[in-house]
């Protein structure tokens, strides 16, 4: 729903009683030949790009942590950016003028859908009860919003991390009083998801993983995870979540080992502990890289076992070894995720969250419209080129045709299971030496380029 010049009911709930970003204007597209920062040069919602909208292939999302609360700080100095909603004063008043100034930011930028932990949204309490009241007070506010704007939520999370109890993990904790805090924090989490109709709800385990093997019984944790996990999975089902559970790899940071390492090892604990049928992943290009891994082979490996239930959006540094959660804008790296993507029907049931921060030194607030901007164009325009390779060039045939031989003959009898292991003797001892043939390679990167 755009903003109003003349408010309108539906812009005043939005708005609030502040328009924090009073010098922006809605967004919209303008075309590549543009020169206004603050316009899509290639995200236009409702192109229709292989049966679908770019709105409806991409389902971008906000992530509440980033721009809303990222403001600047790191070890090294404090916080850069002055943001007008987080001024010193009453917990639940400054959280609620945070929640305005996002509906307003989201509204203008024109994103479908926003992404939170539990304590983004509102301040932790002294107590259990305290911040479950905390949260309540939020939802309600969150649902006027909702409502108001007809954003939605694409997923909730606790923040099992950040607070001194949760150094030792929070699932994997060895301390069971901290395991049960975990458990309260996730159950008041996913009681907020569904009560805002979020269509999934993540784990990311920042803690769950060891500093040290030698005071760590990684059997016992990991056993505790999936416990835990399954406790959780009931938990909301039996409130009435129907979306899914997904789990974010990351191979470390904070902890110097995360046991949700990368994307096949994430599949081998679900398959070990029974939660194929409710989880999903949800996968991040700065984790992938930090797993030393691409951002595509991640989302491959995601889709091949029809698990790719969401993405959140970055790019890490590859001069450095930790999370910059830059926004992205590789749009090589972007093409290749969209191929995989598209050629597999697209999300299942996720978005494209932005697990992207503005820089330390990008302190102006128009900063968080250019890089969402940009990140929105990158993916857009990643679509359409993805979206050409696969109608019009050999890229599919190529990598096809390199697979042939098990398509007929003795190929095709080995993928039925026809044959033994003494029969794929006896085929080579009667065969001559296989000719070799070349993978293609910078043919294959040739086209990839050429459709950019
Ligand atoms: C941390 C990270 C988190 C998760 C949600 O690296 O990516 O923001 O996405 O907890």
């Amino acid at each position: 729903m755009p903003l109003t010049k003349t408010k309108t009911r539906s812009s005043r709930v939005i708005l609030g009683d502040n328009e924090y970003f009073p010098g922006v204007n809605q967004i919209h597209y303008e075309g590549k030949d543009s020169r206004n920062p603050l316009a899509f040069k290639y995200y236009y919602a409702n192109r229709v790009v292989a049966g679908k909208t770019m709105r409806e292939h991409l389902r971008f999302s906000v992530a509440y942590w980033q721009t809303l609360c990222e403001a600047g700080g790191d070890s090294f100095g404090c916080a850069t950016k002055q943001f007008p909603w987080t001024q010193k004063g009453n917990p639940i008043q400054m959280a609620k003028n945070k929640m305005d100034a996002a509906f307003e930011f989201m509204t203008k930028l024109g994103v479908p859908y926003y992404c939170w932990h539990d304590f983004d949204l509102a301040p932790e309490g002294k107590s259990v009860s305290e911040s479950e009241k905390n949260l309540a007070t939020m939802v309600e506010y969150a649902k006027q919003k909702q409502a108001a704007s007809g954003i939605k939520l694409l997923w909730g999370t606790a923040n099992c991390f950040s607070n001194p109890r949760y150094m030792n993990g929070a699932s994997t904790n060895p301390d069971f009083s901290v395991l049960s805090f975990a458990a309260a924090q996730v159950k008041a989490a996913l009681d907020a998801t569904v009560a805002l109709g979020g269509k999934n709800y993540v784990f990311w385990g920042g803690r769950e993983g060891y500093m040290s093997l030698l005071n760590t019984n990684t059997k016992r944790e990991l056993e505790h995870m999936a416990r835990f996990l399954q406790m959780a999975r009931d938990y909301g089902r039996s409130i009435g979540f129907e979306g899914s559970f997904l789990i974010e790899p990351k191979p470390m940071a904070p902890s110097k080992h995360q046991y949700d390492f990368d994307s096949a090892t994430v599949i081998g604990f679900l398959r070990e502990f029974n939660l194929l049928n409710d989880f999903k992943l949800n996968i991040e290009a700065n984790h992938a890289t930090l797993a030393s891994h691409t951002f595509s082979h991640e989302l491959q490996i995601a889709a091949d076992h029809c698990l790719l239930g969401s993405i959140n959006a970055n790019r890490g540094d590859y001069q450095n070894g930790w999370d910059t959660n830059q926004f992205p804008n590789n749009i090589g790296e972007v093409t290749e995720a969209m191929l995989i993507l598209l050629e597999n029907g697209g999300i299942q049931g996720g978005g494209i969250n932005f697990n992207a921060k503005t820089q330390r030194n990008s302190t102006d607030l128009n900063d968080l419209f250019i890089a969402h901007i940009g990140g929105m164009d990158i993916f857009a325009r990643a679509l359409l080129v993805a979206n050409n390779i696969l109608e019009d060039s050999d890229y599919k045939k190529m990598r096809s045709d390199r697979y042939a031989s098990f398509d007929r003959g003795d190929g095709a009898r080995f993928e039925k299971g026809e044959l033994n292991f003494e029969d794929l003797r006896n085929i080579a001892a009667n065969s001559p030496e296989p000719l070799l043939k070349s993978g293609k390679q910078e043919l294959f990167e040739n086209i990839i380029n050429q459709y950019i």
